[in-house]
């Protein structure tokens, strides 16, 4: 009704969830602060939450199947770091740290859900089932994507801030449109509805200062869109801290826009899996988006052109060291007998032969010729690079013959 403000989503909330989520939006003093949190930095289980349900659910196997994901990229992000150390890819983005965020809310996802990643989602990709080479043939420079998003429906790296989460919402839109057709479609041929996917967009601290990202919260707040904004709040945007990307948790930006938002300890695995199934559950419904933001660290540096040191202090390095997500998860694994020795061995082996496979094959990659890569610019042949391509080719057989003069004057 005009000059009536539609009502804010909340009422599906229980009033449990709610009164907790309240309780968390204020910090408790003495430094802690307010976040959904199932697993304290000794891996005591928190059962006193809404979320400790969803995460009673998860089976051995799947909660030993988190460490393993964990334990996976932790070990492949360090091989690639390595790799680019020596020289063998141009650039690498470090994920250490932010396992439980990324596995957490990747595992959460359903097949049939689409995901749009920045550059540093490695933990996503590989629960999407990414085969995790084509990350480094991105960073190797020798393809300008690296995977077929259809084929995951995990989009492909953004390297550009927050230009991602315009382009999921619209994806969310896309769903409703396609979900309101094929109900009209259902009605007329009595057929089952399907259930609807949902979306979700990632993005960081920094990202969150973007002019897109409030655009997007605006149009996915107005058409309550199947979107879970999932914001990795790793403490800085390559030099510069939170503190001063917001006057305010990035969480408590959500209400602004009329959706749920609210703080999960990201260096939890338990308790991010369980809001970001929750989140997704909700957005599915038709309920609308939630800004999840996780609360982490990135450990190493912002990129491997980057040196930490230089705007950071050690003692803060170590404070969160000691929050570290894996660690805090295998102590929770071993004292509810889940997981045994043996166990953590055979990670610790298939992660050491997955590294050595991903520096034989990026070793081993063959690097497109220039004409090749131009022919990506456009999906179709297109006569200006036509012409470039044929300018260059005709440049570089020009080498070619010094090249063969210089040969037969030896
Ligand atoms: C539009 C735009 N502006 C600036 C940059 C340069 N840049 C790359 S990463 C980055 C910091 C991003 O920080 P955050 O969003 O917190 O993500 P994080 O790298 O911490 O995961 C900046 C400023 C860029 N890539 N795109
Ligand atoms: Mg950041």
């Amino acid at each position: 009704m005009a000059g009536q403000l539609p009502t804010t989503e909340f009422d599906d909330i229980p009033d449990a969830l709610l009164d907790e989520l309240e309780s968390l939006a204020h910090d408790r003093g003495e430094g802690q602060l307010g976040m959904v949190q199932l697993l304290d930095e000794d891996g005591h289980f928190n059962s006193g939450s809404h979320f400790s349900e969803h995460a009673k659910r998860l089976t051995s196997d799947e909660l030993r199947g988190l460490y393993r994901d964990m334990a996976t990229i932790r070990r492949f992000d360090a091989e690639a770091t390595a790799l680019q150390r020596q020289g063998q890819l141009a650039l690498w983005v470090p994920v250490r740290g932010q396992e439980a965020a990324q596995i957490g809310s990747g595992r959460a996802t359903r097949p049939e859900d689409y995901l749009f990643p920045t550059y540093r989602e490695h933990g996503v990709a590989l629960t999407r089932g990414v085969e995790l080479g084509e990350l480094l043939r991105l960073f190797r420079g020798v393809s300008n994507g690296g995977w077929d998003p259809r084929e995951t429906n995990f989009h492909l790296y953004t390297l550009v801030l927050a230009a991602q989460v315009p382009h999921a919402v619209g994806y969310a839109m896309g769903i409703q449109r396609d979900a309101a057709r094929a109900a009209a479609a259902g009605r007329d041929s009595g057929a089952q509805a399907v259930p609807s996917p949902a979306v979700v967009a990632y993005f960081g601290d920094g990202a969150s200062s973007e002019g897109d990202i409030h655009e997007s919260m605006v149009f996915a707040a107005s058409f309550k869109s199947p979107v879970v904004f999932f914001c990795q709040n790793n403490q800085w945007a390559i030099s510069v801290p939170t503190e001063v990307q917001s006057r305010i948790p990035l969480h408590h930006r959500a209400k602004g826009y009329g959706f749920p938002g609210l703080r999960v300890d990201g260096n939890d695995v338990l308790a991010v899996h369980a809001v970001t199934e929750w989140a997704l559950a909700r957005a599915r419904s038709g309920k609308g988006p939630v800004l999840i933001e996780a609360y982490t660290y990135r450990q190493g540096a912002h990129t491997t052109a980057d040196d930490p040191t230089k705007y950071r202090l050690s003692e803060e390095e170590q404070a969160w060291l000691v929050k570290d997500p894996i660690a805090r998860f295998e102590k929770y694994l071993r004292a509810e007998g889940y997981a045994d020795d043996a166990f953590f061995a055979d990670v610790a082996a298939e992660g050491d032969a997955l590294a050595a496979k991903s520096r034989k094959d990026v070793l081993a990659f063959e690097a497109p010729s220039l004409a090749e890569a131009m022919s990506h610019v456009y999906a179709e042949r297109h006569p200006l690079v036509e012409e470039e391509i044929a300018w260059h080719l005709g440049y570089e057989s020009g080498f070619a013959d010094d090249e063969s003069a210089k040969e037969g004057g030896h």
